[in-house]
């Protein structure tokens, strides 16, 4: 397909026939912007640690989502870039800390409890999530929630708030692994727990 005008190459604009072969003719649409990661403070802002993280890199990233693939509790980050190239894996080497992964299992409600909301109350903090399975440019996250937990070895109370209108509580449970939660039952399963082998 040809360039249908003449291209303002001092702008900074250029043509490929191929956008798929961004990769290996070494054009980039984002003009080589670099990727950003900002840290949640808990106080409303957010610290800037792309540079820290390491995962500043200047392709043009199209998607990213996260999953714990080392079974270390500490979820790893996937980003996916136009034009094909590398699927790049960023091993998440923060210092570790508690969670709790929650694998939903609707009854009434949808299989996976899509649409859930949970609260988890540790030491008078409450964390709230919903399960809503990230969607990017061809790319999705589990149908699972990671709840980061901190210095919280025990979760006080967990609430689920179904689709279906349904609530389940249960109390003290100890963090540091996957649980299934199956609807209307009570019924809380331990799929997996924080690997003392992983690095
Ligand atoms: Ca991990």
């Amino acid at each position: 397909m040809p360039c249908l005008r003449d291209l303002d190459k001092a702008n900074g604009e250029f043509w490929v026939s191929n956008p798929w072969s961004f990769s290996a003719s070494g054009e980039n649409l984002s003009a080589y912007e670099r990727n950003g990661v900002f840290l949640n403070d808990r106080r409303g802002g957010f610290h800037n640690i792309s540079h820290a993280s390491g995962a500043d890199n200047p392709g043009d990233g199209r998607s990213a989502v996260s999953w714990d693939i080392t079974g270390d509790g500490m979820p790893e980050l996937f980003v996916r870039q136009a034009g094909g190239g590398a699927l790049v894996i960023y091993h998440n080497r923060f210092p570790r800390a508690h969670y709790l992964q929650l694998s939903l299992r609707g009854t009434r409600s949808n299989s996976l409890g899509v649409g859930a909301r949970v609260e988890c109350e540790i030491g008078g903090l409450v964390i709230r999530r919903s399960l809503f399975p990230v969607v990017n440019f061809l790319s999705q996250s589990p149908a699972l929630l990671h709840l980061g937990l901190g210095d919280a070895a025990t979760v006080d109370r967990l609430t689920i708030h179904w689709p279906s209108g349904e609530v389940q509580r249960f109390e003290q449970l100890a963090a540091d692994r996957h649980l299934r939660i199956t609807e209307g039952t009570g019924q809380l399963r331990t799929l997996s727990a924080r690997s003392q082998l992983s690095p």
